[in-house]
């Protein structure tokens, strides 16, 4: 199994505070009831559940900002997706080819915060992506070998490119997986985090091990 990530290490300085987020907007903590009935729609051979909101009755037809996708997740003791390894991120991209699904959001999202000053995250538009939900780094963005970046996008640049900040818009601070939109095969695309998408959530070690540990006698 191919490794994405060269540096797999805990971004300690990433803190859960709400910086990273406008308007105040903060990232939800798990709720136990919604842990303990959360829907798995597949299970990972290593036993991990995901979950993919358009194939929800409930959500078919809804997307929401990279926040309250995470969010959503998050409250239901899982996180949005990470794709660490290349097995995995084949595995999804096949998901949204077979299931003509256009885009998804991905717990991917660049250090450009109050606490992402660490000297190993510089330059931030090459060193500073990481999975959120994981607390790891992704590989360096000009390492073509690493990660799955399209090699092209809206103004024809490799991804990431920051495209709408450059156009005098938001910037580009959330990494979601495109299917085909700039007929450029399947692969990832840094976007504005705004921008409202389907999403998979994956189960969360952390947040599964909180939630079993202050509620013992809930089966979660
Ligand atoms: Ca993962
Ligand atoms: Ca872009």
């Amino acid at each position: 199994m191919k490794a994405f990530v060269a540096v797999a290490c805990l971004l300690g300085v990433v803190s859960l505070g709400s910086t990273q987020f406008t308007n105040g907007r903060v990232l939800d903590p798990p709720v136990p009831a919604l842990c303990a009935q959360r829907v798995i729609h597949e299970r990972t051979p290593d036993g991990k559940g995901y979950f993919f909101s358009w194939r929800d009755p409930a959500l078919k037809g809804v997307e929401e900002d990279w926040l309250s996708a995470r969010n959503y997740c998050r409250k239901r003791c899982m996180d949005s997706i990470s794709l660490e390894t290349s097995n995995e991120n084949e595995w999804i991209k096949s998901r949204l080819v077979n299931e003509n699904v256009k885009y998804i959001w991905t717990s991917g999202r660049l250090c450009d915060f109050k606490g992402c000053e660490r000297p190993d995250l510089q330059p931030v538009n090459v060193n500073g992506w990481f999975w959120t939900a994981v607390l790891q780094k992704l590989g360096p963005t000009n390492d073509r070998s690493q990660g799955d970046w399209s090699p092209t996008g809206g103004i024809n640049q490799p991804q990431p490119d920051n495209r709408e900040f450059q156009q005098g818009g938001a910037p580009e601070n959330c990494l979601a997986v495109l299917n085909q939109f700039y007929k450029d095969g399947v692969n990832w695309h840094d976007v504005a985090c705004h921008h409202r998408k389907p999403f998979v959530c994956e189960e969360n070690d952390a947040l599964l091990k909180y939630v079993r540990y202050t509620n013992p006698n809930l089966r979660v």
